[in-house]
């Protein structure tokens, strides 16, 4: 890895299916293979050795798929009502995999086509690809993504699960529109970035995670509660991830620290120092939009 994986103490989360996810990373390595030499290396920049980030959707996704698994004895209220009766569990686990993969996909897919629209220099401790082959590659390679990620998903023949995971890709959408358009008082709302984080981080976690439960044979609620699960953690993500912005190295985030604060990203920790102090948030915006000053605003926040 380019950059360090956070630590959880003795249970490693990441340790515990990172045989399976190697072998995701291996398959999305295949998957996306097109005899098209210019669009299989961009396509595959991400996916070498060495450039897959922290693979966080996959893992998060196969543990849930253990913990909903007959195979991981579950708790009474999560014990399944309407499996249909002659999926093998392991094509069962075989179906939740390329929904890890096929999250993945989409996942890449966006941070192509967010790098060109933010015109970034660096993703995961390397040049972005826009910047190493141009923008309309980059934007080539994430839309050749999401055909595959499309494809993959049709061969599952689950027209609930293709749906959820095709709201995925409107929700992004819908979330970097949000972002694009905000008025001076969108940057004021706590509502408007919980609106705006929903589209761009956590609806992907929500309705994978939801997937998941589905293609695990789960019933009606389990697949809710999947759904409301994937959407807190994905909330929580985009937190902790706008709290690295200010605290974390270009080492730990792939890219340069302090990139949102001083893009004009209304994060987390602005929106609640400034529901504490609403002088603050004028004052905020002032010192790192127009004074540049990255450190006297850093410090207004914590
Ligand atoms: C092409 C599907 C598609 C969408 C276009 C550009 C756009 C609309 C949406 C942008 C969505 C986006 C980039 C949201 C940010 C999500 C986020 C927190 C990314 C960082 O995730 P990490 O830290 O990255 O898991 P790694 O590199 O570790 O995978």
């Amino acid at each position: 890895q380019a950059f360090a994986l956070p630590s959880f103490g003795p249970v490693d989360p990441f340790q515990l299916v990172k045989e399976e996810i190697d072998s995701v990373s291996e398959r999305l390595r295949r998957s996306i293979f097109t005899g098209i030499p210019t669009l299989r290396s961009a396509a595959q920049y991400f996916f070498k050795v060495g450039a897959e980030g922290k693979r966080f959707r996959p893992t998060m996704l196969l543990l849930m798929a253990s913990s909903l698994s007959s195979v991981m004895p579950s708790p009474d209220y999560l014990t399944v009502d309407d499996r249909p009766p002659n999926v093998h569990p392991e094509e069962e686990r075989r179906r939740q995999q390329r929904i890890a993969e096929i999250t993945e996909m989409i996942h890449v897919a966006s941070l192509l086509h967010d790098d060109v629209i933010d015109n970034a220099e660096m993703r995961r401790g390397l040049k972005a690809l826009n910047s190493v082959f141009g923008n309309k590659i980059a934007i080539l390679a994430g839309d050749f993504l999401l055909a595959r990620a499309s494809v993959s998903l049709a061969a599952l023949r689950d027209s609930e699960v293709i749906q959820l995971l095709s709201q995925v890709i409107e929700d992004l959408v819908t979330g970097e529109i949000l972002q694009m358009t905000s008025t001076e008082e969108d940057l004021l709302s706590l509502d408007h970035y919980v609106r705006k984080t929903f589209h761009k981080t956590a609806s992907l976690m929500a309705n994978s995670c939801k997937a998941i439960a589905i293609l695990g044979g789960q019933n009606r609620e389990v697949a809710q509660s999947a759904w409301e699960y994937g959407r807190h953690v994905g909330l929580a993500f985009q937190f902790v991830d706008d709290v690295l912005d200010f605290t974390g190295s270009t080492m730990q985030l792939g890219k340069p620290a302090l990139n949102d604060l001083k893009s004009g990203l209304a994060t987390a920790p602005v929106l609640y120092a400034a529901e504490e102090h609403p002088e603050l948030h004028a004052l905020i915006l002032r010192r790192f939009k127009c004074e540049g000053d990255v450190e006297r605003a850093t410090e207004l926040v914590f």
